[in-house]
């Protein structure tokens, strides 16, 4: 059997920074490994994504065509969407080769599967979440499926959805097959983040009001062995040359011994490789932050997302202002760059809230000032996602109404502080530009 796995666009345009399709190669890997013929296409690197689509299609006569469908939108306060490219997509596939199968899956589409499904009725399956197990069984029963869990399936004008699987043992990973999609195409183009992904875990236990991580990974930890990552890392420098890894785990310091135990394996080896991940300020002390610098930690991203006490109790993130201070000045003292992402104008905010945000933007920015490494400040409004507390929150209070469609880009952004992420951006580039021209 023939399966094509299609990574529908993920960004605007083809020069956005690029990320390894990673979902699709592990998936496209354990295929090939049971006897598939297995293809991928990556729509993110076609000058011409939709004709490169129609070429593949005929002339690898897929069976079962496998939709990834990654990010609903751009977010960062953007108001395009990636829905339209998808379901161009799907139609584009059913009208080309209306004997295959359509299966879709993916980040995004597991945030609006029932509603995609309906958007889209060229789609015959979807799985939502993690799909290992759930695709090899869909693809030996695809005329009359089981229960398989994530399984979305159409009922006559249903949707039937099938619970999803959050507990596949990181004993039984299976590792992507990268010469399956060669990382090469991925390399000298991006500027910030590494394009190469390595999972060290799935899951994530915390409660942050606005995400969904928990809901697309589960909330128990599941982590690989170090030195499986390490393997995983190793071989692609051999292999590939790749030189830079973006752990893609929800948040790469938590637990600390496994983040920790795997820096020691690449210092062990004496790997002169670079990688970055998100880290939580409350797991981050001096002794973690200098055996990281020394592993070859290249950036640390904070997403404290609050910018006072008020604002981090509402986003539920459990942690405290001078966390995320003792964080930066840790930090600070390094030499490796630091990032922050805060969260502008959250639920609650006040005249005072913003006066003590912009406090806070300008300690985080004294604290780098001596060594100038601060890599950059996001500030993004909320996108509201379904079945998340923000959600519940802008509700009640009317940010949204029962008519919102929150398939498009919706941002939790009312009155009278719409404006303040400009005073923050602001005082950020100038903040900026300041310590770069070193003027005071
Ligand atoms: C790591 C990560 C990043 C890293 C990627 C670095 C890298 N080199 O890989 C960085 C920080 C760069 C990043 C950037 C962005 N990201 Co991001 N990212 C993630 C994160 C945390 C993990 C993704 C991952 O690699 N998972 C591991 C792989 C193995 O899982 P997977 O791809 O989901 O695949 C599994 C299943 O989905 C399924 N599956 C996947 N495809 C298919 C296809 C079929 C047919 C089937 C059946 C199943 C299936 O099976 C796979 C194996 O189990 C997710 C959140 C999450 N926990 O999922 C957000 C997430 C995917 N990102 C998101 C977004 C929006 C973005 C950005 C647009 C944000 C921005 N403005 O910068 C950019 C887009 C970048 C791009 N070019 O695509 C959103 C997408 C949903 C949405 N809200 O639209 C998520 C869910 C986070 C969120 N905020 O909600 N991201």
């Amino acid at each position: 059997m023939r399966v094509l796995f299609i990574q529908t666009p993920s960004m605007e345009g083809i020069a956005h920074e690029r990320v390894y399709p990673i979902g699709i190669v592990i998936l496209a890997g354990s295929l090939h490994r049971k006897g598939y013929e297995v293809e991928i296409l990556d729509m993110n690197l076609e000058i011409d994504p939709f004709g490169a689509v129609k070429k593949k299609l005929l002339s690898f006569r897929p069976d079962v065509v496998g939709l990834s469908f990654r990010n609903i939108d751009p977010l960062a306060n953007k108001t395009s969407s990636l829905v339209p490219p998808f379901l161009v997509t799907a139609r584009l596939v059913a009208s080309i080769m209306p004997k295959s199968w359509l299966i879709v899956g993916g980040a995004g589409f597991s945030l609006f599967p029932e509603r995609l499904m309906r958007e889209a009725p060229q789609i015959h399956y979807g799985i939502i979440g993690e799909a290992e197990t759930p695709l090899p069984l869909l693809l030996v029963s695809l005329e009359n499926p089981p229960p398989i869990k994530g399984l979305c399936m159409r009922r006559g004008k249903r949707i039937k959805i099938v619970v999803p699987s959050t507990r596949l043992a990181m004993a039984h990973y299976g590792r992507p097959i990268r010469n399956l999609l060669n990382p090469s195409l991925y390399s000298g183009n991006n500027d910030y983040v590494p394009s190469i992904g390595i999972e060290t875990k799935r899951g994530c236990p915390f409660h942050c009001a606005y995400c969904v991580y928990p809901r697309l990974q589960g909330r128990r930890l599941r982590c690989r062995s170090p030195r499986d990552v390490v393997n995983e890392m190793e071989s692609l420098n051999k292999e590939y040359g790749i030189e830079r890894f973006h752990f893609t785990d929800p948040i790469v310091n938590f637990p600390s011994d496994h983040i920790e135990a795997i820096c020691r394996e690449i210092l062990l080896r004496k790997l002169k490789l670079k990688w970055d991940g998100f880290m939580r300020e409350d797991y981050f002390d001096e002794k973690t932050a200098a055996l990281f610098e020394k592993a070859g930690c290249e950036c640390f991203s904070f997403s404290p997302d609050g910018l006072c006490q008020e604002s981090l109790d509402v986003l539920d993130k459990r942690l405290s202002e001078r966390d995320i201070m003792k964080a930066a000045g840790i930090a600070a003292m390094t030499d490796v760059i630091s990032v922050y992402h805060f969260m502008v104008n959250v639920p609650g905010e006040s005249k005072r809230t913003c006066d003590k945000g912009l406090r806070l933007l300008e300690r985080v920015y004294d604290k780098h000032s001596r060594k100038k490494n601060l890599g950059t400040v996001v500030l993004n409004n909320i996108r509201i996602l379904p079945g998340t507390q923000i959600e519940a929150v802008a509700r009640a209070s009317g940010v949204i109404g029962p008519e919102t469609d929150l398939l498009y880009p919706t941002y939790y952004n009312p009155k009278p502080f719409d404006a303040f992420r400009y005073r923050l951006e602001t005082l950020h580039l100038c903040r900026n530009v300041f310590l770069r021209q070193e003027v005071r």
